[in-house]
Protein backbone atom coordinates (compact mmCIF):
# COMPACT_ATOMS: atom_id res chain seq x y z
CA UNK A 1 0.00 0.00 0.00
CA UNK A 2 1.26 3.61 -1.02
CA UNK A 3 0.34 7.13 -0.08
CA UNK A 4 0.20 10.07 -2.41
CA UNK A 5 -0.68 13.61 -1.77
CA UNK A 6 -2.41 15.81 -4.34
CA UNK A 7 -4.85 17.87 -5.44
CA UNK A 8 -8.02 17.19 -6.98
CA UNK A 9 -8.24 19.12 -10.27
CA UNK A 10 -11.57 17.52 -11.65
CA UNK A 11 -14.53 15.24 -10.08
CA UNK A 12 -17.31 13.90 -12.37
CA UNK A 13 -19.57 11.03 -10.85
CA UNK A 14 -17.61 10.31 -8.05
CA UNK A 15 -14.36 9.65 -9.85
CA UNK A 16 -11.65 12.07 -8.84
CA UNK A 17 -8.62 13.21 -10.92
CA UNK A 18 -5.96 13.89 -8.44
CA UNK A 19 -2.83 16.13 -9.43
CA UNK A 20 0.54 14.69 -7.29
CA UNK A 21 3.02 16.58 -6.60
CA UNK A 22 5.32 15.15 -9.05
CA UNK A 23 3.29 15.88 -12.03
CA UNK A 24 1.19 12.36 -11.93
CA UNK A 25 -2.60 12.37 -12.30
CA UNK A 26 -4.50 9.66 -10.51
CA UNK A 27 -7.89 8.87 -10.73
CA UNK A 28 -9.37 7.84 -7.19
CA UNK A 29 -13.09 7.34 -5.61
CA UNK A 30 -13.83 8.54 -2.32
CA UNK A 31 -13.45 7.00 1.11
CA UNK A 32 -17.32 5.65 2.01
CA UNK A 33 -16.57 6.86 5.21
CA UNK A 34 -16.80 10.85 3.90
CA UNK A 35 -20.58 10.25 3.19
CA UNK A 36 -21.03 9.46 6.75
CA UNK A 37 -19.26 12.31 7.95
CA UNK A 38 -21.18 14.51 5.19
CA UNK A 39 -17.78 15.44 3.75
CA UNK A 40 -17.64 15.50 -0.16
CA UNK A 41 -14.33 15.83 -1.73
CA UNK A 42 -14.39 19.08 -4.34
CA UNK A 43 -11.63 20.13 -7.02
CA UNK A 44 -9.53 22.26 -5.33
CA UNK A 45 -9.09 20.03 -2.12
CA UNK A 46 -5.52 19.00 -1.06
CA UNK A 47 -6.08 14.92 -0.11
CA UNK A 48 -3.93 12.06 0.82
CA UNK A 49 -4.57 8.98 -1.31
CA UNK A 50 -3.92 5.52 -0.28
CA UNK A 51 -3.21 3.11 -3.44
CA UNK A 52 -4.11 -0.18 -2.99
CA UNK A 53 -1.85 -3.34 -4.28
CA UNK A 54 -3.89 -3.76 -6.90
CA UNK A 55 -3.67 -0.09 -7.87
CA UNK A 56 -6.84 1.38 -6.80
CA UNK A 57 -7.02 4.54 -5.56
CA UNK A 58 -9.05 6.21 -2.58
CA UNK A 59 -8.73 9.38 -1.32
CA UNK A 60 -8.39 9.05 2.24
CA UNK A 61 -8.62 12.45 3.76
CA UNK A 62 -9.14 15.93 3.08
CA UNK A 63 -6.89 18.37 4.16
CA UNK A 64 -8.55 21.85 5.81
CA UNK A 65 -10.04 23.96 3.63
CA UNK A 66 -8.95 27.76 3.48
CA UNK A 67 -12.98 28.55 1.89
CA UNK A 68 -15.36 26.57 -0.01
CA UNK A 69 -17.27 28.53 -2.83
CA UNK A 70 -20.82 26.75 -3.51
CA UNK A 71 -20.97 27.68 -7.40
CA UNK A 72 -18.98 26.91 -9.26
CA UNK A 73 -18.54 24.11 -6.43
CA UNK A 74 -14.57 24.30 -5.75
CA UNK A 75 -12.07 24.68 -2.46
CA UNK A 76 -8.91 26.69 -2.02
CA UNK A 77 -9.49 29.42 -4.49
CA UNK A 78 -6.05 32.08 -3.38
CA UNK A 79 -6.76 33.99 -6.83
CA UNK A 80 -10.12 35.64 -8.19
CA UNK A 81 -10.26 38.18 -11.65
CA UNK A 82 -13.22 39.96 -11.19
CA UNK A 83 -13.97 40.51 -14.73
CA UNK A 84 -16.12 43.67 -15.86
CA UNK A 85 -16.54 45.75 -18.76
CA UNK A 86 -16.17 49.67 -19.05
CA UNK A 87 -19.63 49.68 -21.14
CA UNK A 88 -21.74 47.24 -22.89
CA UNK A 89 -22.95 45.70 -20.33
CA UNK A 90 -22.08 48.69 -17.64
CA UNK A 91 -20.65 47.28 -14.95
CA UNK A 92 -22.67 47.49 -11.70
CA UNK A 93 -20.23 48.35 -8.59
CA UNK A 94 -22.02 47.25 -5.72
CA UNK A 95 -21.65 43.96 -7.34
CA UNK A 96 -17.89 44.36 -7.90
CA UNK A 97 -17.73 45.28 -3.78
CA UNK A 98 -20.24 42.35 -2.62
CA UNK A 99 -17.94 39.87 -4.77
CA UNK A 100 -14.87 41.61 -3.55
CA UNK A 101 -15.42 41.29 0.01
CA UNK A 102 -16.44 37.87 -0.25
CA UNK A 103 -12.88 37.13 -1.30
CA UNK A 104 -11.27 39.26 0.97
CA UNK A 105 -13.51 37.16 3.93
CA UNK A 106 -12.63 33.86 2.76
CA UNK A 107 -8.53 34.66 2.12
CA UNK A 108 -9.16 34.99 -2.08
CA UNK A 109 -7.16 37.81 -4.00
CA UNK A 110 -9.60 39.81 -6.00
CA UNK A 111 -8.13 41.52 -8.84
CA UNK A 112 -10.02 43.81 -10.94
CA UNK A 113 -9.83 43.09 -15.06
CA UNK A 114 -12.00 46.13 -16.79
CA UNK A 115 -12.45 44.77 -20.30
CA UNK A 116 -13.56 46.41 -23.53
CA UNK A 117 -12.10 49.99 -22.56
CA UNK A 118 -11.88 51.00 -26.19
CA UNK A 119 -15.68 51.28 -25.17
CA UNK A 120 -15.40 54.16 -22.80
CA UNK A 121 -11.38 54.60 -22.20
CA UNK A 122 -12.29 57.13 -19.40
CA UNK A 123 -14.81 55.04 -17.70
CA UNK A 124 -12.60 52.05 -17.83
CA UNK A 125 -9.40 54.09 -16.22
CA UNK A 126 -11.51 55.51 -13.32
CA UNK A 127 -13.01 52.19 -12.34
CA UNK A 128 -9.77 50.69 -12.35
CA UNK A 129 -8.09 53.65 -10.51
CA UNK A 130 -10.90 53.73 -8.05
CA UNK A 131 -9.99 49.73 -7.03
CA UNK A 132 -6.46 50.25 -7.27
CA UNK A 133 -6.99 53.44 -4.39
CA UNK A 134 -8.82 51.00 -2.63
CA UNK A 135 -6.17 48.29 -2.54
CA UNK A 136 -6.69 45.95 -5.05
CA UNK A 137 -4.35 44.98 -8.12
CA UNK A 138 -6.58 46.21 -11.35
CA UNK A 139 -6.63 45.93 -14.80
CA UNK A 140 -7.47 47.51 -18.03
CA UNK A 141 -8.32 46.09 -21.51
CA UNK A 142 -8.97 47.59 -24.57
CA UNK A 143 -10.16 45.93 -27.93
CA UNK A 144 -8.09 47.24 -30.52
CA UNK A 145 -9.24 48.39 -34.76
CA UNK A 146 -12.06 49.11 -36.05
CA UNK A 147 -13.45 45.29 -35.87
CA UNK A 148 -13.12 45.57 -31.84
CA UNK A 149 -16.23 43.72 -30.96
CA UNK A 150 -16.58 41.50 -33.45
CA UNK A 151 -15.28 37.83 -33.51
CA UNK A 152 -11.95 37.96 -33.92
CA UNK A 153 -11.18 41.05 -31.65
CA UNK A 154 -7.72 42.02 -30.84
CA UNK A 155 -6.82 43.19 -27.59
CA UNK A 156 -4.13 45.68 -26.74
CA UNK A 157 -0.71 43.98 -26.23
CA UNK A 158 0.96 46.61 -23.50
CA UNK A 159 -2.47 45.64 -21.30
CA UNK A 160 -2.36 42.15 -21.89
CA UNK A 161 1.73 42.06 -21.16
CA UNK A 162 0.67 43.59 -18.19
CA UNK A 163 -1.75 41.21 -17.13
CA UNK A 164 0.18 38.35 -18.23
CA UNK A 165 3.45 39.86 -15.98
CA UNK A 166 0.79 39.53 -13.12
CA UNK A 167 -0.25 36.03 -13.53
CA UNK A 168 3.62 35.09 -14.18
CA UNK A 169 4.78 36.82 -10.87
CA UNK A 170 1.54 35.76 -8.62
CA UNK A 171 0.02 32.57 -10.40
CA UNK A 172 2.73 29.94 -9.27
CA UNK A 173 1.84 27.25 -6.93
CA UNK A 174 -2.10 29.36 -6.47
CA UNK A 175 -5.29 28.26 -8.12
CA UNK A 176 -7.48 31.15 -9.89
CA UNK A 177 -10.52 31.49 -11.33
CA UNK A 178 -12.54 33.91 -13.53
CA UNK A 179 -15.79 35.65 -12.39
CA UNK A 180 -17.65 38.09 -14.79
CA UNK A 181 -21.20 38.90 -16.49
CA UNK A 182 -22.15 37.70 -19.63
CA UNK A 183 -20.77 39.36 -22.73
CA UNK A 184 -17.99 41.08 -20.78
CA UNK A 185 -15.31 39.61 -23.21
CA UNK A 186 -14.11 36.55 -20.88
CA UNK A 187 -13.75 34.40 -23.02
CA UNK A 188 -11.90 36.60 -25.41
CA UNK A 189 -9.57 37.16 -22.49
CA UNK A 190 -9.35 33.33 -21.35
CA UNK A 191 -8.57 32.47 -24.82
CA UNK A 192 -5.88 34.88 -25.07
CA UNK A 193 -4.16 34.62 -21.83
CA UNK A 194 -4.60 30.75 -21.98
CA UNK A 195 -4.45 29.67 -25.44
CA UNK A 196 -4.17 25.93 -24.55
CA UNK A 197 -7.13 26.30 -22.17
CA UNK A 198 -9.39 27.61 -25.09
CA UNK A 199 -9.12 24.52 -26.91
CA UNK A 200 -11.24 22.56 -24.04
CA UNK A 201 -13.53 25.55 -22.66
CA UNK A 202 -14.93 25.06 -26.71
CA UNK A 203 -17.49 26.66 -28.70
CA UNK A 204 -20.51 28.81 -27.34
CA UNK A 205 -22.72 25.62 -28.49
CA UNK A 206 -20.44 23.76 -25.74
CA UNK A 207 -21.15 26.91 -23.54
CA UNK A 208 -25.01 26.70 -23.98
CA UNK A 209 -25.21 22.83 -23.57
CA UNK A 210 -23.18 23.00 -20.31
CA UNK A 211 -25.59 25.77 -18.86
CA UNK A 212 -28.49 23.82 -19.57
CA UNK A 213 -27.19 20.71 -17.12
CA UNK A 214 -28.00 20.93 -13.67
CA UNK A 215 -24.76 19.40 -12.03
CA UNK A 216 -21.80 21.44 -13.85
CA UNK A 217 -18.51 20.87 -12.89
CA UNK A 218 -15.61 22.71 -12.83
CA UNK A 219 -11.73 21.57 -13.91
CA UNK A 220 -8.57 23.13 -12.93
CA UNK A 221 -5.95 23.46 -15.92
CA UNK A 222 -2.28 23.69 -15.04
CA UNK A 223 -1.25 27.16 -16.36
CA UNK A 224 1.91 29.52 -15.71
CA UNK A 225 3.38 27.10 -12.94
CA UNK A 226 -0.43 27.71 -10.89
CA UNK A 227 -4.05 25.99 -11.49
CA UNK A 228 -7.30 27.74 -13.51
CA UNK A 229 -10.24 26.94 -13.49
CA UNK A 230 -12.44 26.45 -16.67
CA UNK A 231 -15.36 28.23 -15.58
CA UNK A 232 -17.34 29.05 -18.53
CA UNK A 233 -21.02 28.48 -18.10
CA UNK A 234 -21.10 29.96 -14.48
CA UNK A 235 -22.31 33.71 -14.24
CA UNK A 236 -20.88 36.40 -11.76
CA UNK A 237 -23.92 35.63 -9.97
CA UNK A 238 -23.34 32.13 -9.18
CA UNK A 239 -20.08 33.14 -7.31
CA UNK A 240 -21.97 35.44 -5.35
CA UNK A 241 -24.58 32.40 -4.09
CA UNK A 242 -23.16 32.22 -0.38
CA UNK A 243 -24.30 32.40 3.09
CA UNK A 244 -22.46 35.72 3.83
CA UNK A 245 -20.11 36.61 6.23
CA UNK A 246 -21.36 38.09 10.12
CA UNK A 247 -22.13 41.40 9.72
CA UNK A 248 -19.27 41.76 12.71
CA UNK A 249 -16.92 40.99 10.02
CA UNK A 250 -17.95 43.19 6.86
CA UNK A 251 -15.86 46.27 7.67
CA UNK A 252 -12.73 43.71 7.99
CA UNK A 253 -13.49 42.50 4.43
CA UNK A 254 -12.90 46.69 3.20
CA UNK A 255 -9.49 46.51 2.96
CA UNK A 256 -9.54 50.22 2.38
CA UNK A 257 -11.21 51.05 5.91
CA UNK A 258 -8.31 49.41 7.54
CA UNK A 259 -6.39 52.73 8.22
CA UNK A 260 -9.32 54.16 10.12
CA UNK A 261 -10.84 50.92 11.92
CA UNK A 262 -10.07 51.47 15.87
CA UNK A 263 -10.14 55.29 15.45
CA UNK A 264 -14.42 56.16 15.73
CA UNK A 265 -16.02 57.89 18.99
CA UNK A 266 -17.41 54.76 19.97
CA UNK A 267 -15.86 51.24 20.05
CA UNK A 268 -19.06 49.30 18.61
CA UNK A 269 -19.46 51.99 15.44
CA UNK A 270 -21.29 50.25 12.81
CA UNK A 271 -19.36 53.05 10.33
CA UNK A 272 -22.81 53.93 8.69
CA UNK A 273 -23.08 57.10 9.62
CA UNK A 274 -22.21 58.09 13.60
CA UNK A 275 -20.87 60.96 14.87
CA UNK A 276 -17.04 60.75 15.13
CA UNK A 277 -16.84 57.76 12.57
CA UNK A 278 -13.30 57.95 11.57
CA UNK A 279 -14.44 55.79 7.99
CA UNK A 280 -17.12 58.09 7.08
CA UNK A 281 -14.60 61.32 7.78
CA UNK A 282 -12.07 59.48 5.55
CA UNK A 283 -15.01 59.06 2.83
CA UNK A 284 -15.80 63.18 3.22
CA UNK A 285 -12.07 64.02 2.64
CA UNK A 286 -12.26 61.50 -0.43
CA UNK A 287 -9.45 59.05 1.19
CA UNK A 288 -11.82 56.09 0.98
CA UNK A 289 -14.06 55.66 -2.27
CA UNK A 290 -17.37 56.75 -1.92
CA UNK A 291 -19.05 54.01 -3.97
CA UNK A 292 -17.48 51.90 -1.94
CA UNK A 293 -19.15 52.93 1.71
CA UNK A 294 -22.25 53.41 -0.12
CA UNK A 295 -21.31 49.58 -1.21
CA UNK A 296 -20.32 48.71 2.57
CA UNK A 297 -23.96 50.22 3.82
CA UNK A 298 -25.55 48.16 1.05
CA UNK A 299 -24.18 45.20 2.37
CA UNK A 300 -24.24 46.30 6.10
CA UNK A 301 -27.99 46.20 5.56
CA UNK A 302 -28.41 42.63 3.52
CA UNK A 303 -26.44 40.88 6.55
CA UNK A 304 -28.10 42.66 9.65
CA UNK A 305 -31.34 41.12 8.63
CA UNK A 306 -30.07 37.96 8.23
CA UNK A 307 -29.42 34.96 10.92
CA UNK A 308 -25.98 34.11 12.04
CA UNK A 309 -24.33 32.00 9.43
CA UNK A 310 -24.28 28.43 10.43
CA UNK A 311 -22.95 26.34 7.58
CA UNK A 312 -19.15 26.65 9.07
CA UNK A 313 -16.76 27.43 5.86
CA UNK A 314 -19.31 28.10 3.21
CA UNK A 315 -20.05 31.20 2.28
N1 LIG B 1 -15.37 46.54 -28.17
C1 LIG B 1 -14.86 45.46 -27.58
N2 LIG B 1 -15.50 44.29 -27.68
C2 LIG B 1 -14.96 43.21 -27.07
C3 LIG B 1 -13.76 43.27 -26.31
N3 LIG B 1 -13.51 42.04 -25.81
C4 LIG B 1 -14.50 41.24 -26.23
N4 LIG B 1 -15.38 41.94 -27.00
C5 LIG B 1 -16.60 41.45 -27.68
O1 LIG B 1 -17.61 41.23 -26.70
C6 LIG B 1 -18.43 40.13 -27.10
C7 LIG B 1 -18.51 39.13 -25.97
O2 LIG B 1 -17.24 38.53 -25.79
P1 LIG B 1 -17.03 37.10 -25.13
O3 LIG B 1 -15.58 36.91 -24.95
O4 LIG B 1 -17.78 36.05 -25.87
O5 LIG B 1 -17.76 37.39 -23.75
P2 LIG B 1 -18.08 36.43 -22.52
O6 LIG B 1 -17.94 37.27 -21.32
O7 LIG B 1 -17.30 35.19 -22.58
O8 LIG B 1 -19.58 36.17 -22.76
P3 LIG B 1 -20.42 34.83 -22.52
O9 LIG B 1 -19.95 33.86 -23.54
O10 LIG B 1 -21.82 35.28 -22.74
O11 LIG B 1 -20.12 34.43 -21.11
C8 LIG B 1 -17.81 39.56 -28.37
O12 LIG B 1 -18.53 40.06 -29.47
C9 LIG B 1 -16.39 40.11 -28.35
O13 LIG B 1 -15.87 40.27 -29.65
C10 LIG B 1 -13.10 44.55 -26.23
O14 LIG B 1 -12.07 44.73 -25.59
N5 LIG B 1 -13.71 45.59 -26.88
ZN1 LIG C 1 -16.97 54.21 12.38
Amino acid sequence: MDKQNGKIVKGVGGKYTVLCADGVRITARARGAFRHEQISPEVGDDVTLRIEENGDAYIESIGQRKNLLIRPPMANLDILFITAAAAKPAPVLSTLDKLSAICVHGGILPVFVITKCDLDPDGGARIAALYRKSGFPAFTLRGLGEDAGGADVSIDPEEVGALRAFLTANLPGKTAAFAGASGIGKSTLLNLLFPTLALTTGSISEKIERGRHTTRHVELFEADGGLVADTPGFSMLDFMRFDFMKVGDLADAFPDFAPWLGRCRYTKCTHLCEDGCAVCEAVRRGEIERSRHDSYVELYRILKDKKEWKKNGRF
